[in-house]
């Protein structure tokens, strides 16, 4: 399929690809293996100038949006959905900054986001507040010239290794998720402080923490948007990176597809490649038609949301929920094509399967996202009578 893409946007995804060949596929699995944190490869990243790829020129971006976002994070999924989600993560944490934030917040903290010199992360679930967003726990107290900060927030990706946090928390209890704000907290204040590393199915390579704040103080300047402004910062943010988790979805399975493509071209069975028999490639047709949907889906979900459009809730929960429902199917299928190979660590697809897991999952459960889309249909169609 031909999307069209400028110069530019080819130049980031040939990039993209070039690294997570290069780079990434000859350590994949041992960073899997090893649960280790890809700083080698986030490194190679940021001197690419893969991280500024939806920042500003202003701010030391390329100018592009969360198109340019998706096209890098589905190369690198391709290879390592670890990898991707590291860097794709970052995005998440910056987005409350590039959306909400006021001159000086963004001077200060988008640059180094888009040289990639440091990490972001986006703190939102806690243990009792994971679809119900609005029943964080978290407080944030206003004292003088600080805000006090309390609580912990769990399962953060980039949590530890990331240096700038947007972390959602209550300001006024009594007032539900009207009462929430969003702050900016750097790694290194103190009372601020990270749990254990979790142990994953999937996405190992990746690091996700507990934050533990305990009378954090952080300047009042660090408010992003106004006080009670934290649910809408932190839905806004959600619905301009689930069209992310759609690109990590269709990279996963994409690197599933050619995985399955490979083997049965070469795997031999009653005298023929299995490629040649006909319930074989019916799979991989279906595999290959519902990963252009996906794609094709997602891309018009990122360029929505980038055309400055203002309710973007629905498409956006649409492509996430498609393209992640794809890649649990597709990498199904590829280990089913690749049998008993297929289940074993020595192959791919076993560690894409479990990869493609955690996108039903994280960033709002595909559950979630059909609460999101039926609610903005019955809602559209309201407001059409
Ligand atoms: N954009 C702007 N505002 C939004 C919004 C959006 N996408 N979604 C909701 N709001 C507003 C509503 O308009 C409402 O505003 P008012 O208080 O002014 O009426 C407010 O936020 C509360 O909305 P709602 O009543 O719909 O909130 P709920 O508590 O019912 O929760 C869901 C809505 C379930 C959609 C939300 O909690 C959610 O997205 N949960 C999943 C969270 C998630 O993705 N977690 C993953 C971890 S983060 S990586």
């Amino acid at each position: 399929m031909d999307y069209f893409l400028t110069e530019e946007q080819i130049m980031i995804r040939d990039l993209a690809r070039k690294i997570a060949q290069e780079k990434i596929l000859p350590v994949r699995a041992e960073l899997d293996e090893r649960e280790e944190f890809p700083w080698p490869i986030i490194q190679c990243l940021a001197e690419a100038d893969l991280f500024g790829v939806y920042l500003p020129e202003e701010y030391g971006g390329c100018g592009g949006g969360c198109f340019e976002l998706c096209l890098a994070v589905e190369e690198l999924s391709r290879v390592c959905g670890g990898v991707a989600v590291s860097y794709a993560a970052s995005a998440l944490g910056a987005f409350p900054i590039l959306l909400f934030g006021n001159a000086q917040q963004k001077e200060r903290y988008l640059p180094e986001i888009a040289q990639g010199k440091k990490l972001a992360a986006f703190a939102l679930t806690e243990a009792n507040a994971g679809s119900d967003a609005g029943g964080i726990q978290t407080t944030a107290r206003l004292e003088g010239d600080e805000y006090v900060l309390n609580g912990t927030k769990q399962w953060i990706t980039n949590g530890g290794e990331a240096h700038i946090y947007t972390v959602i928390a209550m300001t006024d209890r009594s007032k539900g998720s009207r009462g929430a704000s969003a702050f900016i907290v750097e790694k290194g204040t103190p009372g601020f402080s990270f749990g254990k590393k979790e142990k994953k199915m999937g996405i190992r390579s990746s690091a996700t923490r507990e934050l533990v704040f305990t009378d954090c103080r952080i300047p009042k300047e660090n408010l992003l948007a106004k006080e009670g402004m934290g649910f809408m910062v932190a839905m806004k943010t959600l619905d301009n990176s689930r069209p992310g988790i759609g690109a990590q979805a269709v990279g996963i399975a994409q690197g599933a597809l050619d995985e399955a493509l490979d083997y049965a071209r070469e795997r031999v069975q009653f005298g023929k490649p299995i490629s040649s028999f006909q319930a074989i490639q019916h799979m991989m047709a279906d595999m290959a038609t519902q990963i252009e949907a996906a794609r094709a889906l997602t891309y018009a979900a990122a360029r929505y949301i980038d055309s400055g459009a203002k309710d973007v809730s629905k498409v956006s929960a649409m492509a996430k929920v498609f393209a992640s429902d794809v890649a649990m199917n597709v990498t199904t299928q590829a280990v089913q094509i690749l049998g008993g190979y297929g289940y074993m660590r020595e192959y791919p697809v076993e560690k894409m399967m479990r990869d493609a897991k955690i996108t039903q999952i994280y960033e709002g459960t595909n559950q979630i996202q059909r609460n999101v889309i039926a609610l903005s249909l019955i809602k559209e169609r309201a407001q059409k009578r």
